[in-house]
């Protein structure tokens, strides 16, 4: 049995991440984090490519023309969708995520889910904190991992 895992080797790579502006809020949070986690990988700043789209119904398309540049060895979405009184939530929010999934197989390169989709501003404030659980940080740690390992399947 062969086993292909990732490692962390983040030589040569360049990474872009698309931050919706709606709820910046927490969208801020979310970058810290993952800017966090990649100066801990000792990426550089100048591999790194932000993008700052108005809300996360934008997102799939920002990352359509990143992935169609062929620069980047993955893309990260960050924001944060948070359900209100209406089903506008469930179009943004669905429309967002199908979105990116398909950027990320049409063009074959990791395209990495750090939406929040929250019921309230309670749950996207506990998932983006800078100091227990950040899902930018998570988000920037999978787009490290699958960048390596598409270059090892
Ligand atoms: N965009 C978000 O990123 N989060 C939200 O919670 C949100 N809500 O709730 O409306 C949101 N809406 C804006 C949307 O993404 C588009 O920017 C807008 O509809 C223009 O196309």
């Amino acid at each position: 049995m062969q086993t292909i895992e990732s490692d962390l080797n983040i030589k040569g790579k360049k990474f872009a991440i698309i931050l919706s502006r709606f709820n910046e809020f927490i969208g801020v949070q979310l970058l810290k984090g993952a800017l966090d986690c990649f100066q801990k990988q000792g990426i550089h700043d100048d591999d790194i490519t932000l993008i700052k789209v108005p809300g996360a119904f934008e997102i799939p398309l920002a990352a359509k023309k990143l992935a169609e540049s062929g620069i980047y060895s993955a893309i990260i979405c960050l924001g944060a969708v948070i359900r209100g009184g209406t089903p506008h939530f469930e179009y943004v929010a669905g429309t967002a995520t199908t979105g990116i999934q398909k950027v990320s197989l049409q063009y074959g390169i990791p395209v990495i889910f750090g939406l929040l989709t929250t019921d309230n501003i309670e749950q996207a404030i506990e998932r983006a904190s800078t100091t227990k659980m950040n899902k930018g940080w998570d988000a920037a740690m999978t787009a490290i991992e699958m960048g390596n390992l598409m270059d090892k399947i």
